[in-house]
């Protein structure tokens, strides 16, 4: 299995740095040779070049990848390290300013390895290509092994549904380290042969640019969406564009139509998690329907189960949680054998915890989550019980309570109730800033004298909102 495909000609460019692909494998080749053998490398997935050469160099050596957000905080950052055992940290030279603790892996500056001959990747079968730390509801982030052969699948799949092939020229400014701008956005690029145009960051002005030199597929958030709505001129630049695909966060319907009147395009619409890669789309030769996701991809089987257990019907009107089954589905959590066994059912489907309604057509609409304590910001999935955590400790606080409560441009926002004796909410904001990454910091804090409990004493966050 060619993971990442045979394109003879392709350029990768990041941020308006470019490099060809041959350059691209020889660099990644002589980062393969370097890190050969280890258990897991890290790779501090700034959008940059030396962050594709890095995991194409993971990749080469059968080497298991662990993204490291650029910016998690240091409580983050020793967890994803400790926890995947990565011996070895990739880095742009000077980039990574990680802690100084012993702990810390070996730094190796992608810049300073020098190039190698190609390698043979077949030899490393279905190893796991990466780790990919993830929230849940509760506890520090897990390690989501995703493998070579889910990888290709789902890419596979995602280039069949879109008539994605090496004539486009994907954009898109998404961050490195997570399933949309990593797997989809430079994996995808590579496998299908289609020339890179990453923005650095994923702004209205830059997708426009981007358009009017030649980009065809477009990937964003619809926070992005939202943006490139908000910006008319940028808007129409995507005129040209052949497909807008938007993913990680439901799109809201007003943000789909506005889009289709000024680009021209009513965007096609994709579900997936970090665990299972995207396993429902709308097609390029199909339908777009907005507040819709589409259908499941080749090879992909969906059912929606009641909270007793019984089946669904696919009315399109009565909800129940999505199950999967599906050949890009992850290996399970690194170190969790109970969390892994608590995601699949008995009979062997991942509960995605989505609660879905399925028309008859087949056609999906996601409706929303079976817990309040998965939020999404901006496409990001953020955990509450770890926000939670990093605000307890806080000396002065004795209670949190961390909820998503809706924002117009990110979709959700992270809100926190606390009970806390003489702290300001600014200075607990900063506090959760200096230990995680910036997205899962509180936009709110509110200072309350009590939560609001149920008869067993656990928070009903229902009554929050
Ligand atoms: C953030 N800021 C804050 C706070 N939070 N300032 C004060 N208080 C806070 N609580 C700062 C930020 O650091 C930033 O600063 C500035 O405010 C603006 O932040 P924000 O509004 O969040 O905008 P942004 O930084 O422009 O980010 C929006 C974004 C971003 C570009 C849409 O959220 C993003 O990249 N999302 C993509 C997430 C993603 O790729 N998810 C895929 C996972 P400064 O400007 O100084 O930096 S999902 C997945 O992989 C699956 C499988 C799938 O389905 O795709
Ligand atoms: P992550 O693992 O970060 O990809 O988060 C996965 C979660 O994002 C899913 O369980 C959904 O709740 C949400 N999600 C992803 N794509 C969509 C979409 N197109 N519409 C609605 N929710 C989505």
């Amino acid at each position: 299995m060619d993971l990442l495909g045979n394109a003879a000609e392709q350029t990768i460019s990041i941020g308006g740095r470019a490099l060809h692909r041959a350059e691209l494998m020889e660099r990644a080749a002589g980062v393969a040779a370097e890190i050969a053998g280890a258990e897991a490398v890290a790779v501090h997935a700034t959008a940059s070049l030396e962050t594709v050469i890095a995991v194409v160099g993971g990749i080469l050596a059968g080497v298991p990848v662990v993204p490291l957000p650029p910016d998690s905080g240091p409580d983050e950052r020793a967890h994803i390290l400790g926890d995947s055992r990565a011996s070895l940290l990739l880095a742009a030279r000077g980039a990574y300013e990680g802690g100084a603790s012993g702990t810390e892996p070996r730094q190796i500056p992608v810049d300073d390895v020098p190039a190698g001959k190609s390698v043979n990747v077949e030899t490393f079968g279905d190893a796991t290509a990466f780790i990919l730390y993830t929230s849940g509801t509760t506890g520090p982030p897990k390690g989501v092994l995703i493998s070579r052969s889910a990888i290709a699948a789902g890419l596979d799949a995602l280039a069949e549904a879109w008539a994605w092939t090496p004539d486009d020229v994907l954009v898109h400014g998404l961050p490195l380290f997570h399933v949309h701008g990593l797997v989809l956005g430079v994996l995808g690029a590579l496998r299908v042969g289609s020339p890179l145009v990453h923005t650095g960051r994923p702004r209205a002005e830059a997708y426009a640019a981007a358009a009017s030199e030649g980009g065809t597929l477009f990937f964003g958030v619809p926070t992005v969406w939202s943006r490139v709505c908000a910006d008319e001129d940028a808007a129409r630049a995507l005129r040209g564009a052949r497909l807008l695909v938007s993913g990680s966060a439901p799109l809201p319907v007003p943000v789909f139509e506005r889009l289709a009147a000024l680009t021209g395009h009513a965007p096609v619409e994709r579900y997936g998690m970090t665990e299972t890669l995207i396993t429902v789309s709308a097609r390029a030769d199909g339908d777009r329907r907005p507040g819709h996701v589409g259908l499941p991809l080749p090879g992909v089987r969906t059912r929606l189960v009641a909270e007793d257990g019984t089946p669904v019907p696919a009315d399109g009107e009565t909800p129940g949680e999505l199950h999967v089954q599906a050949p890009m589905m992850f290996g399970g959590y690194l170190n969790r054998p109970e969390a892994t066994a608590a995601s699949f059912t008995p009979d062997g489907w991942f509960r995605t915890g989505d609660i879905a309604a399925v028309g008859p057509d087949g056609w999906h609409r996601i409706v929303g989550r079976a817990s309040t304590d998965l939020i999404k910001s901006g496409g990001y999935r953020i955990g509450a019980g770890e926000v939670e955590n990093a605000l307890l400790a806080h000396p002065a606080v004795r209670e949190a309570a961390v909820l998503g409560t809706p924002h117009p441009d990110l979709g959700e926002q992270v809100t926190a109730y606390v009970v806390a004796d003489g702290v300001d909410e600014r200075r607990l904001i900063e506090f959760v800033a200096e230990r995680l990454s910036a997205h899962k910091r509180p936009r709110s804090v509110h200072l309350v004298d009590s939560l609001p409990r149920n008869a067993m004493g656990k928070v009903v966050k229902t009554r929050l909102r």
